[in-house]
């Protein structure tokens, strides 16, 4: 039976994650980050499966412990402030967790010479303002945010560690990936609620940022079996992992408010952009600058030949397929939420 580290078990991927090597016959642990809230709520359906350990990747002593301790064949290192534009709110400490967190548990595995398999999550963000589209492994980075650049020292350090160590590290540079997990900070998320809200009779607009940025969104399900794909291979390599396929956060909210049964008409450009209910001619999405961040990233595709060519890595599930199942995932859950980042955006 094979082991497996999962840092940042308790958030949308590590859940996943947790699952599918669970599924496989690993014996899981997960680094589990003292809260004053509960925050296992995405895997107490794995209680007694996964074994928690307290820990920070913040916190090297923490790192070194539950490493040497739990001596993992594969480590997942997952956790991270994954949030983009609070990292220009909280700019020092997403340095902390996201540049330094790898380091750390680089350290963990090369001090005791352990043999063991490591996943660092990189990201799409490092392209940024990308000078080509679609991007892939050898598109030059260009990251717009304190999040984009904390995550480039991550993906250098891992490289480096790589060739310097012989360590067996891979950078997996994921496009977005959302699903009924997703946490409300994100605009897909927060979209899917939104509208799931409307049908439960929510009166006050959904405030959105940019209408026209373009993403390449998938589900977190497939790419989670990206990353463990990745680890399978004899020689380390990074991949990129992306639908190829790219869509509007406008797009993204007219599909879902079809999906919730309201037919949303759009009207007029930038600030002045509303989203309007087809029949009764209510407004229902507005835009508020509240919600543009000082840099924004407005276009990323990915292509994903290589994960494809190498790994056998293909994502089954599509645009319209993903919207439909986290609004059909909200639309069952029929309680009125709180507007997440309104209230974090208004506090
Ligand atoms: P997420 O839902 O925000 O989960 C982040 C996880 O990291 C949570 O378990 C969180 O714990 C944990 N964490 C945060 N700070 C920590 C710290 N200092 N010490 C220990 N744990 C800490 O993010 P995700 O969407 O699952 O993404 C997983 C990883 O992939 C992240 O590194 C993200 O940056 C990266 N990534 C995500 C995407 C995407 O589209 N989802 C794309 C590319 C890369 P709490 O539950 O206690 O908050
Ligand atoms: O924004 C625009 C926003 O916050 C997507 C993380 O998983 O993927 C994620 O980062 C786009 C941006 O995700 C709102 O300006 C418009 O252009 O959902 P998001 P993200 O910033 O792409 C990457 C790959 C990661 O690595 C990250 O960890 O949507 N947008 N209006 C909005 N975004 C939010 N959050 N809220 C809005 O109201």
């Amino acid at each position: 039976m094979k082991t497996a580290l999962i840092t940042g078990v308790t958030g949308q991927d590590g859940s996943y994650l947790a699952e599918l090597l669970l599924q496989k016959g690993y014996a899981v642990h997960g680094l589990l980050r003292r809260a004053s809230t509960e925050n296992t709520s995405r895997i107490d359906h794995l209680s007694g499966r996964v074994t928690l350990h307290y820990g920070d990747v913040t916190d090297s002593l923490s790192v070194l412990n539950v490493v040497e301790s739990v001596r993992p064949d594969e480590l997942y290192n997952l956790a991270a402030q994954s949030h983009v534009y609070t990292s220009f709110a909280v700019p020092e400490y997403t340095a902390q967790a996201d540049a330094l967190g790898i380091l750390r548990v680089l350290e963990a595995v090369r001090l005791p010479g352990l043999d063991c398999r490591i996943y660092q999550a990189s990201t799409s963000e490092l392209f940024g303002d990308a000078a080509q589209s679609p991007q892939n492994e050898s598109t030059p980075f260009s990251p717009r945010s304190p999040y984009a650049i904390a995550k480039q020292y991550a993906y250098w350090t891992v490289r480096c560690y790589r060739e310097a160590y012989g360590i067996f590290a891979v950078n997996g540079i994921l496009f977005n990936h959302e699903s009924e997990r997703r946490s409300e900070l994100f605009v897909t998320r927060k979209i899917t609620k939104a509208a799931a809200d409307f049908a439960f009779g929510r009166d006050e607009p959904l405030r959105l940022g940019n209408l026209d940025a373009l993403r390449d969104w998938g589900y977190a399900p497939d790419y989670v079996e990206c990353m463990w794909r990745m680890l399978q291979q004899n020689t380390p390599e990074d991949f990129v992992a992306a639908t190829g396929e790219q869509h509007s956060v406008r797009e993204f909210c007219r599909l879902a408010f079809a999906r919730a049964g309201v037919d949303l008409r759009w009207q007029g450009e930038g600030l002045d952009a509303v989203g309007m209910d087809g029949k009764s001619g209510k407004i229902l999405v507005t835009v508020d600058p509240a919600f543009y961040r000082p840099l924004e990233v407005s276009s990323l595709l990915g292509d994903a030949e290589k994960a494809r060519r190498l790994l056998g890595w293909v994502p089954k599930v599509g645009f319209e397929e993903l919207v439909n199942r986290m609004t059909d995932h909200d639309l069952s859950h029929k309680t009125r939420s709180k507007d997440a980042e309104l209230f974090y955006k208004d506090s």
